[in-house]
């Protein structure tokens, strides 16, 4: 036991600093551009760029700050991914170094274009699980949470698939990819990315009220999942870890 807490120590102190995030998405094999959040600020006019802006690869670790909607500072895209209803959409990350706590996948409808739909509107927005991923296998501080088994850690891309609905209605929609780290005790880490998405097909519905929530809002610091150390024996070895937040809408 203390021979595996040391180990985990040191893991995270060499690696505290190298923090990531969704740099890119495919849906088949078409590939779409990300903003590099190191990269030159003309990719913010970039008409091809189809993710949100982002600056920063920090994580966010406030329940309630603006920017736990589409990451900091937000600003819209230019571009949207075409997607057919029941399609899979793969974000990809790249050097996704840590290991514990959940992966969740939302959407919520620009209600016309996403390029217009601002960072207020963001906030305001009522979001839905799509898709969520976590512990798979094992305990909770050194299981099989997919975090971990998604990691390439021959440095090449870390893949993260999920399903659009099949049902859903066609329309723009930002989806939302967010991976929450719990490796430091009762700090969780929020790292949220958002793109745009131009959903086809002939679906007809749109989740109901059980399943939408606030982002920022959906969090707080009074769930146990979330507001958890992972090192305390008795949560250490727990091998079950319910998600928190609405239930998934699978259409
Ligand atoms: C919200 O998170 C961003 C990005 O990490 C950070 O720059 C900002 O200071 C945070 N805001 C608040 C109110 O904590
Ligand atoms: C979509 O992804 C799921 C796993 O998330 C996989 O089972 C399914 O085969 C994928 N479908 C296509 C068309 O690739
Ligand atoms: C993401 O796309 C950029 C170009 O915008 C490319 O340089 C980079 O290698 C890609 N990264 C991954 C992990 O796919
Ligand atoms: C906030 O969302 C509600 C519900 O979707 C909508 O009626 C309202 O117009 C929105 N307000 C703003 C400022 O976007
Ligand atoms: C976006 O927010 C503005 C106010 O900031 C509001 O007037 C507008 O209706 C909102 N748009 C949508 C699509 O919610
Ligand atoms: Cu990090």
């Amino acid at each position: 036991m203390w021979q595996i807490f040391a180990a985990t120590l040191g893991y995270l102190t060499t690696h505290v600093y190298a923090h990531g995030g969704a740099l890119n998405y495919t849906v088949g094999d078409t590939w779409y551009a990300g903003y590099d959040p190191f990269g030159p600020s003309n990719q913010d006019t970039a008409p091809y760029i189809v993710q949100r802006k982002w600056i920063t690869n920090e994580p966010i670790f406030e329940t309630t700050n603006a920017s736990l909607a589409c990451n900091f500072p937000g600003n819209p895209a230019s571009a949207s991914i075409p997607i057919t209803a029941g399609s899979n959409i793969t974000a990809i990350y790249y050097s996704w170094v840590h290991t514990v706590g959940p992966m969740i996948a939302w959407m919520t409808s620009c209600n016309g274009a996403c390029s217009t739909f601002d960072t207020t509107n963001a906030t305001n927005a009522s979001w839905f699980k799509i898709g969520e991923k976590g512990l798979q296998g094992g305990n909770i501080l050194e299981g099989n949470w997919f975090q971990k088994t998604f990691s390439r850690w021959d440095g090449t891309p870390s893949l993260w698939t999920e399903t659009i609905p099949e049902s859903l209605k066609p329309g723009e929609y930002l989806i939302r990819h967010e991976i929450i780290s719990l490796h430091s005790a009762n700090r969780p880490q929020f790292y949220p990315e958002c793109a745009h998405l131009r959903v086809e097909g002939d679906g007809e519905r749109y989740p109901d009220e059980k399943h939408l929530v606030k982002i920022p809002g959906v969090w707080s610091m009074d769930q146990p999942e979330i507001n958890i150390d992972v090192y305390d024996p008795d949560t250490a070895m727990k091998t079950e870890y319910k998600i928190p937040g609405p239930p998934v809408w699978s259409g």
